[in-house]
């Protein structure tokens, strides 16, 4: 495949690789590579490295300088539109005006950004001032790296990623309950790897109280932020723009039931607990620590509980009941509030980690983006079945740009809900895309996951399906 590739994809693709260096530390703002190119030889490379600090092109410009090259008249490929804007919260100055000042002639770019702040004028202010542009060279690939900036900015909400495993026939837990090993130790770093994505995990109380967990990056190749160098202090944390060492846990608790001694709440970075408006200031006091925020929500307008409700067979995530009784509560949140209570505070990507009533109250909501199941090769008793089913699912081909990959005795099946792939279309240029030279791209990326899910396939149909192997 290399031998057939331009050098103008080669150069985008050095960007997009480049670009790769931010995971983790940029969110909200997009993952960003730049390279500036003359004579067929790149005279400087720039990636946006941290939330707050330069942006890529004008890292690529002083990249250029330091190496003693003039970008005057050399081409740049960016794997985003350059912003054109000032605000009193933005950090930097557009970088159209770099561009201009450094005197480069020609721009490559990869994908529009969808920042209303943006959206094209980028493009336009840098070809009013004569510089040639071609836009969406990779422009797929490019949505698809950094998919949450994307379908976030696009949907006004953090992208939801539901994730779980279940056995062979469908369980997610033993009957009794208790800690069931339903993938391998593969399966588990790749799921690390997910997390190392997100910007937080969110669960319900009821997970917290029965599996304790840690909810923490630990067993991916690359933890959050690698690669870059720069650090901020966990506990200087105060949005996900501030976010270095974990992503945060998010639990949703309406009555604040989450004890006190929770792991979770001794582990580095920051938990935000999301309780109802009324709990009392007594329940509240030892909560008041560092690295937890309480979140106040208000109730839905949900009837109460009637006796008629259904039974839920999972425990009682959303409920006030106790975890001894099953719920006959409906959610106590509306999932639309919580996304947007986590937006306003900079998360633009949710991994939801459960348990089934979480994710099945995500699932009816309907929002959602991605959804990731873990098949293990048990076949367990009991009842607790995967969310999905019993839940309200409006399209029968739920997700689309699939991946299929093997992590050892378990497979990973991942895909975009197909209005998230959808809305990402929507971003796509409608205009001067001379240079695409990739159209069977797909959006099945859950990208930077240490190499295990990027496609090899550039010229895979939209909607096929596609399996991946681990390098174990
Ligand atoms: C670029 N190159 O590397 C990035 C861009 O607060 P600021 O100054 O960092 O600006 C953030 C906005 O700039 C962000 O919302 C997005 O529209 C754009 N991000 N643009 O040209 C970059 N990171
Ligand atoms: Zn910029």
């Amino acid at each position: 495949m290399p031998s057939r590739m331009s050098p103008r994809e080669r150069y985008m693709r050095r960007a997009l690789q480049l670009a790769e260096h931010g995971r983790g530390r940029v969110s909200p703002n997009p993952t960003v590579g730049a390279v500036l190119v003359r004579d067929g030889t790149v005279i400087g490379e720039g990636y946006h490295a941290v939330y707050g600090g330069p942006h890529a092109e004008t890292e690529c410009i002083r990249d250029a300088y330091a190496r003693g090259n003039d970008p005057r008249g050399a081409t740049m490929y960016c794997t985003l539109e350059p912003c054109s804007f000032r605000s009193p919260n933005k950090h930097n100055a557009p970088c159209t005006d770099a561009i201009l000042e450094a005197g480069i002639s020609r721009l490559v770019v990869a994908a529009r950004d969808p920042n209303p702040a943006v959206s094209g004028r980028g493009v336009q202010v840098l070809r009013d001032a004569g510089l040639e542009v071609i836009c969406g060279l990779l422009e797929r690939r490019a949505l698809e790296a950094d998919e949450a900036y994307f379908v976030s900015v696009a949907g006004g909400r953090p992208m939801v990623h539901l994730k779980w495993a279940q056995s062979l026939n469908g369980r997610i837990a033993r009957a009794g309950g208790g800690k069931t090993a339903i993938s391998g130790p593969e399966a588990l770093r790749h799921a690390h790897g997910i997390r190392a994505q997100c910007d937080a995990i969110l669960v319900g109380r009821g997970t917290v109280a029965l599996d304790d967990p840690s909810l923490t990056v630990r067993h991916a190749d690359e933890p959050p932020g690698a690669g870059t160098g720069a650090g901020t202090d966990a506990t200087e944390q105060s949005s996900a723009g501030h976010r270095a060492a974990q992503p945060i846990r998010v639990v949703l608790d309406p009555e604040l039931k989450t004890s006190n001694s929770a792991r979770m709440l001794e582990e580095p970075g920051e938990t935000w607990i999301v309780i109802r408006p009324w709990v009392s200031q007594l329940r509240r006091r030892p909560f008041e620590r560092p690295g937890v925020t309480l979140i106040e929500l208000p109730p839905t307008e949900l009837p109460p509980p009637t006796p008629n409700t259904s039974v839920s067979l999972a425990p009682a995530l959303f409920s006030q009941a106790p975890l001894s009784r099953l719920s006959i509560s409906p959610p106590s949140f509306s999932i639309a509030a919580v996304l947007d209570a986590l937006y306003r505070r900079g998360v633009r990507s949710v991994l939801v980690e459960g348990g089934s009533e979480t994710h099945r109250g995500f699932l009816d909501s309907g929002l959602w983006d991605r959804l990731s199941v873990y098949i293990g090769p048990a076949l367990l008793d009991g009842e607790v079945l995967s969310p999905a089913c019993g839940a309200h699912i409006a399209d029968t081909e739920a997700i689309t740009e699939r991946t299929v990959t093997e992590l050892g005795n378990t497979v990973c099946i991942s895909g975009l809900n197909s209005a998230a792939a959808a809305r990402l279309e929507t971003l796509r240029w409608e205009f001067g895309v001379a240079a695409q030279s990739s159209p069977g791209q797909g959006f099945s990326g859950l990208n930077g996951l240490n190499g295990l899910n990027r496609r090899n396939e550039p010229n895979r149909q939209k909607g096929e399906c596609c399996v991946h192997r681990t390098r174990t």
